[in-house]
């Protein structure tokens, strides 16, 4: 019998109520330590004074609510002591149900108990995670959509094709001597087709699911002294980062979220790009180097009163393959002529070139706009479900390639044995989604981003 697990399933700190959850064949035993004698009712709540069996001190008054095996979340024995908020009363709770035989429960544990009992599968679980993690309302609605199977529903047909597929080849396997017949052939090819899209359908919902679940990463960078600063600060509408005159004034990056048309960005200014041998310029520089590489989109910011310097240019040639905006800053104090010159010099290899002031704020909204163009696609207004998970949407994207390889396989005429390989395969990242065929070792990686308690 697995062990009996205690959590604070609350938040650390002081509040108003404080949960202590308790899994296992031992709960009732161990909450019994601090109640006394109790035989309740399952999910019915009393208020019990709860007992230090130490020194028989009464040391809280809570509410006590028992959820039988299996009727409950984790699909075991579950105890729930609804504390008053105090962390020392609710860190003296848990060492007298430690000192009675529970041990701590690690992150995820309870959910882990939870799939391993066929409570849920792995993609209900883990939007269990998301839902607890979530930074917009709308990737809450995307997790709770999760959590009630609706994804696991959607990939349940997908999985019956494949398989249906799969035991028509392996059936004509079978008979060595007789190929599939014409029609059963273009029957197979057709239902393949309709499932290698719909998973590539599903799996491209990740553009926008991932969008509404992390954001869009934006770092701007430039040389220093261009204004990337006063830039974050105006997009943020506070003073966050420190502006100078003195070039190499931001020396580490600087996060802030703000949300544009709805769309959580993840702002990012960094040190300015240039050689330097101040060491802590330096490695902030270096820092600089690793953002670009990392983020969504890249705003290049160069200096419009300014000609186009050699620091400039590199930094432009550095993001050619990324996802990027020029902007030029400072045009209040440029003229009209020279900032066409410099735009005009920039068009050439297509970019897309915004033109303002971070001291004005002329040009600041238009920039916002563009950021966000690429990124917002019609899914994330739409009702449909959005795939918001990275792994999900791997799994997805390589059954797509699985099984169109099978189809040209089989265009290829190459032999039935051929061509199961990649459907299997397809079935099998299917089913790792769901968990139905994900290895021990898989599962550690995934509840370990679990917060305790959960
Ligand atoms: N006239 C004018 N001055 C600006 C504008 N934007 C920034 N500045 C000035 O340019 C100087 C540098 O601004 P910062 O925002 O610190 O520049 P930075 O790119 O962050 O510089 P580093 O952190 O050193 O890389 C400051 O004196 C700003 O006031 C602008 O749009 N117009
Ligand atoms: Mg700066």
């Amino acid at each position: 019998m697995p062990e009996t697990i205690v959590a604070l399933a609350t938040p650390t700190g002081r509040s108003g109520i404080g949960v202590i959850r308790l899994s296992g064949g031992d709960s009732l035993r161990i909450a019994g330590c601090l109640i006394g004698d109790f035989d309740p009712e399952p999910r019915t709540a009393y208020v019990r004074p709860l007992i230090d069996p130490e020194t028989g001190d009464i040391i809280d008054e809570a509410v006590v609510t028992y959820f039988k095996a299996p009727n409950s979340f984790t699909g075991e024995d579950i105890v729930e002591l609804s504390c008053h908020g105090s962390p020392v009363l609710l860190r003296q709770v848990i060492d007298i149900c430690l000192a009675n035989g529970a041990r701590m429960a690690e992150a995820g544990e309870f959910t882990l108990r939870a799939l391993s009992n066929g409570r849920m599968d792995l993609a209900e679980a883990e939007a269990v995670r998301d839902l607890i993690d979530a930074q917009t309302t709308a990737s809450a609605r995307q997790a709770i959509r999760q959590l009630r199977g609706e994804f696991s529903k959607q990939l349940q047909p997908l999985k019956d094709d494949l398989l249906n597929v799969i035991v028509l080849l392996e059936s004509a396997l079978e008979f060595v001597e007789d190929d599939l017949p014409e029609t059963q052939l273009s029957d197979v090819r057709a239902r393949m087709i309709a499932v290698a899209d719909e998973t590539g359908r599903i799996a491209q919902t990740f553009t926008a699911g991932r969008l509404i679940r992390e954001g869009l990463r934006v770092a701007l960078v430039g040389r220093p002294n261009v204004g990337k600063s006063s830039l974050f600060n105006a997009l943020l509408g506070s003073d966050r980062a420190i502006v100078t005159e003195i070039a190499g004034t931001t020396r580490d990056q600087i996060h802030e979220r703000i949300s544009v048309d709805g769309i959580p960005v993840s702002l990012i200014d960094t040190a300015g790009l240039r050689e330097t041998i101040d060491i802590v310029e330096s490695i902030g520089v270096e820092r600089s180097r690793a953002v670009m590489a990392d983020a969504d989109v890249v705003v290049v910011m160069v200096d419009a009163s300014e000609e186009l310097t050699p620091e400039d240019l590199e930094i432009l040639g550095g993001v050619s393959g990324i996802e990027h905006i020029v902007v030029l800053n400072k045009i209040d104090k440029a003229d009209a002529a020279h900032i066409e010159a410099v735009r005009t010099k920039l068009h050439g290899d297509g970019t897309t070139v915004k033109a303002l002031s971070a001291k004005t704020g002329e040009g600041i909204e238009t920039l916002q706009r563009a950021i966000i163009e690429p990124f917002s696609p019609q899914e994330i207004s739409s009702s449909g479900f959005l795939v918001t998970d990275a792994r999900h949407h791997d799994l997805l994207t390589r059954a797509a390639e699985e099984i169109r390889t099978s189809i040209s396989q089989l265009d290829e005429k190459l032999s039935e044995e051929i061509v199961l390989i990649g459907l299997h395969n397809a079935l099998r990242y299917l089913g790792e989604i769901t968990g139905e065929t994900t290895t021990e070792d898989m599962l550690t990686r995934i509840f370990s981003t679990f917060c305790i308690g959960k």
